[in-house]
């Protein structure tokens, strides 16, 4: 029998490949040179940090699974997913704003863009140099994004729209916006289209008062007759399994990101214990503190070989969209609990920013509700068990 790794419980390592180790490795540098030292000010702050794009762009984290020819590295998603969780380890925000900019802006460019969208924004969003967003919720239409009142009106050269999206994490300093409209020349189907900041009608005020991830710039973005041209309409999607497509990638990512932040979560809960005494002994030699490390070893475990199966048929074109919502589900709630655990553990230190764990726990609350919250995920699955929906 071989020897046991608490940290590595099942050798999800033994699991990779040279290369996503590697580039695993490097994602993890930068987060803890470039990004660990910053996030405390940030948080605090509320601060944007548009400054960061590039120096994750050159970092390599941006588009990773975009082909070279358009400036990526044309990675796997098992790649996708690590870096994903290096980047939560430190905050769920960051993580937020690189898997944005991947999943949901490159992404939709990339497969259902002409070939001169993608050449004029790709190269940009992969280098950091322009950002991106994603502008599918509006204030009237969260989990049920069908009910979206954001209308695009056909001209002689292009299209009009109106209306305004709630909740879009990097609006308020993006320069590329895929933006889902109505589209009254397609049948009042929804439509992706490509807007740029600057354009007439076209702004995207911050939402401020956060308490959850406060290192990530979140706005609405307001469309009051912007007028684009037909260049501007992604041509090669129509109807909601055009956004669908992109929320796959990233609730994905997420389902590896928590992880990274219940792994940290975890790390700092162990040491604790062990730092700490208590009664004449160690917190960690007690049998209350061995039982909730155990529980977080064991979901943490579990949870990274399921993000990292999925991960496998994705790069395989055999991944569903349900694995995915049984993964974000799952992955999101689990390190929700670790966090509110660890929190727990850490005694009154635990409330204090100095030691990280209650600013990943509120910013999981987060992460538990976008892309899809906890319960529509369990409506999705519960539809593909029974053949029954229960949306409404
Ligand atoms: P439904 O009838 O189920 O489907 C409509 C059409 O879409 C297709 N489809 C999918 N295609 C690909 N992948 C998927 N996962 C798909 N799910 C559905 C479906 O086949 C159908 O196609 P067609 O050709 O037949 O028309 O649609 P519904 O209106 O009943 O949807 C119900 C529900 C709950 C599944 C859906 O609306 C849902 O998932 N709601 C959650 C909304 C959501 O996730 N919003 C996320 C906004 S973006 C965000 O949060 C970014 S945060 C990012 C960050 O900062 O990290
Ligand atoms: P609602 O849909 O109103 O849900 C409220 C509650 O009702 C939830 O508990 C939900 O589970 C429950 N519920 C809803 N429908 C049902 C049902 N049929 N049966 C039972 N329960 C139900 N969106 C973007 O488009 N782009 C972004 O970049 C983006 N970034 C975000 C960043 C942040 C910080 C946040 C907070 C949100 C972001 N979102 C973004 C929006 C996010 O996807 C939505 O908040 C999410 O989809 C939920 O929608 P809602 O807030 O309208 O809640």
């Amino acid at each position: 029998l071989g020897s046991f790794d608490w940290s590595d419980a099942l050798l999800l390592e033994t699991q990779l490949t040279e290369d996503e180790r590697m580039l695993r490795d490097a994602a993890r540098d930068f987060a803890q040179s470039e990004l660990q030292p910053r996030i405390t000010q940030a948080y605090r702050d509320e601060a944007a940090a548009p400054e960061l794009f590039p120096l994750m762009g050159q970092a390599g984290l941006l588009g990773c699974t975009i082909p070279e020819e358009y400036g990526g590295l044309g990675a796997s998603y098992v790649t996708y997913g690590l870096i994903a969780r290096e980047v939560e380890r430190v905050d769920s925000g960051y993580r937020s704003m690189m898997s944005v900019q991947s999943s949901l802006v490159m992404y939709p460019i990339h497969a259902y863009g002409s070939e001169e969208q993608r050449k004029k924004y790709l190269p940009g969003l992969v280098s950091g140099e322009l950002i991106g967003c994603f502008g599918l919720t509006e204030p009237d239409a969260g989990s049920d994004p069908g009910g979206m009142k954001t209308t695009a009106r056909k001209t002689a050269d292009g299209y009009v729209l109106n209306g305004s999206k709630m909740w879009i994490s990097n609006a308020p300093f993006a320069d590329v916006f895929v933006v889902w409209a109505k589209s009254e020349a397609h049948d009042g189907k929804i439509r992706g289209f490509v807007l740029e900041k600057g354009m007439d009608g076209l702004s995207a005020p911050k939402i401020g008062g956060k308490l959850s991830l406060r290192a990530s710039t979140t706005g609405e973005i307001v469309m009051k007759d912007v007028a684009v041209g037909e260049d501007a309409l992604l041509p090669g999607v129509q109807g909601l399994k055009g956004p669908f497509g992109c929320l796959n990638r990233a609730r994905y990512g997420i389902a590896w990101g928590t992880m990274g932040a219940a792994e940290f979560c975890f790390h700092a809960a162990r040491q604790y214990g062990l730092d700490r005494k208590q009664f004449g002994k160690p917190l960690a030699q007690t049998q209350l503190f061995q039982k909730k490390l155990a529980d977080m070893q064991t979901e943490i475990s579990l949870g990274l070989q399921a993000a990292l199966q999925v991960g496998r048929l994705m790069d395989t074109g055999q991944a569903a969209p349900e694995m995915i919502s049984l993964i974000k589900r799952n992955n999101c709630g689990k390190a929700l609990d670790i966090a509110r655990h660890s929190r727990d553990m850490h005694g009154g230190n635990g409330i204090s920013d100095e030691f990280h764990i209650m600013r990943h726990m509120i910013n999981l609350e987060t992460v538990n509700t976008y892309e899809g919250t906890h319960d529509v995920h369990a409506l999705i699955l519960g539809r593909a068990m029974t053949g029954l929906q229960a949306f409404f």
